[in-house]
């Protein structure tokens, strides 16, 4: 069969990953239409704007848009590739929630044609793009899936997991190596041709599931290797030993590279992702199951580090700076930072002045706090006894604090070390 060229590809899921996908292959001057069922971020980004926080993201869909090469609906359309970006969240239980995926592989059913190539870049547990072959199969009988019929398949499915580092996306997108994988070995080579339109990385080729894996290891590994470090910090916090120095004097050896400790693991990655590799096996993870339960009692500890000073100043009036889950980023998901304050407010006896400068308001699980106001961080500064920095966001570098030798402080990152 002759392959169609990529002249026009849809992107499903305009977050973190879609909108700099879709606005980097638009720039390559590739056709894109964007999809999301957000209904203010579709109207906003065929505006030119931008509802998330990236470095350089505004000028470049800008441009794209004022091109006419990206646009945004909230179904899909017919085109040559399909690329799915949209978030694989965990249940309660810690069970990877395919809700998202599941929609949006179901909604390409009425547009997909012979020829046409599925990507997912979703995270998610092995097996789920096979999975996305047989569901599509399922609502398409009339063609034929990579899951079925292998490389001899009207459709080819792959799945090439996202590798970008908030902050560094677009520089990370273009550069990075990519894991291509496909359901067939024909899925993973037509995916890579499509990537090379857009990406200088290399594109290392394998198979769906392997690739899943390696996209859940790389994950799962950083958030072992952040456990260490905060256990750490637990433990020189008990002997009165500065966690800091004690990790940069032990980096000194030349094969140790201990990472940073700070208020626990945030983000929509990292502190998910490991759970997906402990659902596929349960019975033989202890150590990444330890490490995410090692990151997640950060925030509690910190909280008490924090009441333990305010009952020994005998006050209440503290400066929360930061709430995102890292530094100069908007994203609040599974932030360490709110579950840090929130664990402060539950008390109700406390002041405590948060300031973000990404938020306009306060999360919704601190709103209509008693003693909980988002506030300035000249405001926060004057007013408290305590100072707690959260995120090292580059407003906060800036602070000295022997500017102010009568607050106490607590700085969980780092920053003033
Ligand atoms: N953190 C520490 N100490 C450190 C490093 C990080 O406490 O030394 C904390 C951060 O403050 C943050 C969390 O860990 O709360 C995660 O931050 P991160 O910068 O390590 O990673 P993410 O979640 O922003 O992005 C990760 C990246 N994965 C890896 O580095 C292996 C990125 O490449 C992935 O594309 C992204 O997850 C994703 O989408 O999966």
């Amino acid at each position: 069969m002759t392959l169609h060229a990529f002249n026009k590809i849809c992107v499903l899921g305009l977050g973190y990953v879609g909108l700099p996908t879709a606005a980097v292959f638009a720039s390559r001057g590739v056709d894109v239409l964007g999809v999301d069922i957000d209904q203010r971020a579709v109207a906003l980004i065929n505006d030119g704007k931008v509802h998330i926080v990236e470095p350089d993201l505004d000028i470049l869909v800008k441009g794209a848009v004022a091109a006419g090469k990206l646009r945004a609906k909230t179904i899909p359309e017919t085109a040559d590739a399909f690329i799915i970006a949209v978030p694989t969240p965990f249940t309660d239980g810690k069970k990877p929630d395919l809700s998202y995926v599941k929609a949006a592989v179901e909604s390409l059913a009425p547009v997909v044609k012979k020829g046409d190539l599925v990507i997912i870049e979703s995270t998610c547990p092995v097996g789920t793009t096979d999975q996305a072959s047989g569901w599509l199969a399922a609502a398409r009988p009339d063609l034929s899936f990579p899951d079925g019929a292998g490389d001899a398949a009207d459709i080819q499915i792959a799945h090439s997991p996202e590798r970008v580092l908030p902050g560094r996306v677009l520089i990370e997108l273009v550069r990075n190596d990519r894991v291509v994988g496909g359901v067939s070995p024909r899925c993973a080579k037509r995916a890579a041709q499509l990537y090379r339109i857009a990406i200088e990385g290399e594109c290392l080729l394998s198979s769906a599931r392997t690739a899943e894996l390696v996209k859940l290891s790389e994950n799962a590994y950083r958030d072992v290797n952040i456990a260490f470090a905060n256990e750490l910090s637990l433990v020189c916090d008990a002997l009165d030993i500065d966690a800091w120095e004690a990790i940069r004097l032990a980096n000194r050896h030349p094969r140790v590279n201990i990472l940073n400790p700070g208020p626990g693991v945030g983000g929509h990655c990292i502190a998910v992702d490991p759970w997906f590799i402990v659902d596929s096996a349960p019975d033989i993870t202890p150590l990444i199951k330890a490490a995410r339960g090692v990151n997640d009692s950060k925030p509690a500890h910190i909280a008490n580090s924090v009441r333990d000073a305010a009952r020994g100043k005998g006050t209440a009036s503290i400066a929360c700076l930061g709430l995102a889950y890292k530094a100069d980023i908007d994203d609040l998901r599974e932030s360490p930072a709110v579950a840090v304050v929130v664990d402060l407010a539950r008390s109700g006896d406390l002041t405590l002045n948060v300031v973000e400068p990404y938020c306009q308001e306060l999360p919704g699980p601190l709103q209509n706090q008693p003693g909980v106001t988002l506030t300035s961080l000249e405001t926060a500064l004057q007013t408290c006894d305590i100072i707690v920095l959260l995120t090292d966001h580059t407003p906060f570098r800036d602070m000295v604090p022997d500017d102010y030798p009568d607050k106490t402080i607590l700085d969980t990152r780092g920053l003033w070390k």
